[in-house]
């Protein structure tokens, strides 16, 4: 699988079904915003687990640098494909109808020992987390992101009002 992307701050957001999007679409939002490079792929990790056996793969040479994962029920993506490739994934619970996400929760951050996946909140507060987070990681070896982020902080900061009345 190649996505012919040169840029080393790369994200991907992958999720197990078209039906995630809504729900991970929160995370490309704050990355656009934080004017960082992503990628968005359907991957299943039982409908199409050759796909995830191949972007897991070849994301290190498709230069891809921070991987955030979406899925629900059992939710097996996040962490299969942190089973394969050793760059950061962040792991994203779908909120569920059945039993409202804590099913995705307790699959995705109950990773055992050896292949850990950074696990973020139910739904899109997580989604969103999860963008800020890759942003983070980034920071870490791109001033230019880590400049965007520090902006985006402050006026979080800056927006938050001394008293409800007002
Ligand atoms: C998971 O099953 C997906 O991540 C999704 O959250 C859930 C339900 O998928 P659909 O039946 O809506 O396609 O693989």
């Amino acid at each position: 699988m190649s996505f012919k992307i040169k840029n080393k701050s790369i994200v991907s957001i992958v999720m197990g079904s078209k039906s995630d999007w809504s729900t991970l679409k929160k995370s490309a939002e704050i990355l656009k915003k934080l004017k960082i490079q992503y990628i968005v792929k359907i991957v299943s990790a039982h409908r199409t687990p050759m796909r995830l056996v191949d972007f897991a793969k070849s994301a290190k040479k498709n230069n891809l640098a921070v991987i955030i994962a979406g899925a629900g029920g059992s939710a097996h993506l996040p962490g299969m494909i942190a089973a394969i490739t050793d760059l950061p994934v962040i792991g994203v619970p779908m909120e569920t109808k059945s039993l409202k996400g804590l099913d995705s929760l307790l699959s995705i951050v109950q990773m055992p020992f050896g292949i850990p996946v950074g696990t973020v909140a139910i739904g899109e507060t997580g989604a969103k987390n999860a963008a800020l987070y890759a942003a983070s990681i980034l920071s870490l070896n791109n001033k230019k992101i880590a400049n965007n982020l520090r902006i985006w902080r402050n006026k979080q900061t800056l927006s938050v009002k001394h008293s409800p009345k007002k």
